[in-house]
């Protein structure tokens, strides 16, 4: 019996330590596919929603291919719990500059297109694409004529150092990588670099940091000081 509960929880251990290992680098709230991460937002108007997306770290949408056309399509049916109705997602796409002339928010000429058949008609002034969930087809619609749900795209590798999404301590500096970051303790102080205490101080278990010089000084109260420094040597 105690052989079975042992092999299981070194089962658990490796299973916990897997899972933390393959984490998905989108940041919570957001879904993978392809090689970016996506986030389904609420109703806004399109420069609202454009906003959004810059505060999130990214920009609405830019649909390349096919693929991801249809995934966007049929996520933003599920996250959004919608009806039957064709209801629509703003994308990063816009004739705002020239009229006629769309563009994707990061100036690009698009190199995959799917509008609906008749559009985009530019109907009483349209400039802002969005995507039918339903057709899976796009519109331009007025970008302040109404509030409509929108998809906001940021590359697979997010800069958590340049979006505030690392866990590195003050006292760290964050490097950016592919999946990831890294945290490193600036000159002068030691740690992980998610804790980093100054090297003439001392982090006691307890949180609280000290002079150094004062860890061992049995008048303050110091958990974890006389093991760590053994201060009774
Ligand atoms: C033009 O597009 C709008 C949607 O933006 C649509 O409601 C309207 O029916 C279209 N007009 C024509 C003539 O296709
Ligand atoms: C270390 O970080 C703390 C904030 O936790 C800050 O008050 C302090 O100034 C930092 N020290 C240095 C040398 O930057
Ligand atoms: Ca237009
Ligand atoms: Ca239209
Ligand atoms: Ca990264």
């Amino acid at each position: 019996m105690a052989k079975m509960g042992r092999a299981l929880a070194l089962l658990l251990a490796v299973a916990t330590t897997v899972s933390a290992q393959t984490t998905q680098p989108c940041p919570s709230g957001w879904r993978a596919f392809n090689g970016n991460c996506y986030y389904f937002g609420d109703m806004k108007y399109w420069t609202e929603a454009r906003d959004d997306c810059l505060q999130r770290g990214a920009g609405l949408a830019i649909i390349t291919d096919s693929a991801t056309n249809d995934y966007i399509a049929n996520m933003g049916k599920l996250e959004n719990h919608v009806g039957t109705y064709d209801t629509q997602f703003w994308l990063g796409l816009n004739d705002r500059a020239t009229e006629g002339d769309f563009r994707w928010t990061d100036g690009s000429k698009p190199t995959y297109e799917n509008w609906a058949p008749g559009e985009p008609n530019n109907s009483g002034d349209e400039d802002c694409a969005q995507i039918y969930v339903n057709s899976k087809e796009w519109n331009d619609a007025g970008c302040s004529s109404a509030i409509w749900h929108y998809v906001c795209q940021l590359n697979y590798d997010v800069d958590e150092c340049a979006n505030g999404l690392d866990n590195c301590d003050p006292n760290a500096s964050c490097t950016n990588t592919p999946g990831g970051f890294t945290c490193a303790c600036n000159a002068g102080y030691t740690g992980d670099g998610t804790t980093c205490t100054a090297d003439d101080t001392f982090l006691c278990s307890d949180g609280q940091t000290i002079p150094k010089e004062w860890a061992c000084d049995r008048t303050v109260d110091c958990p974890g000081a006389e093991d760590e420094l053994n201060c009774g040597v």
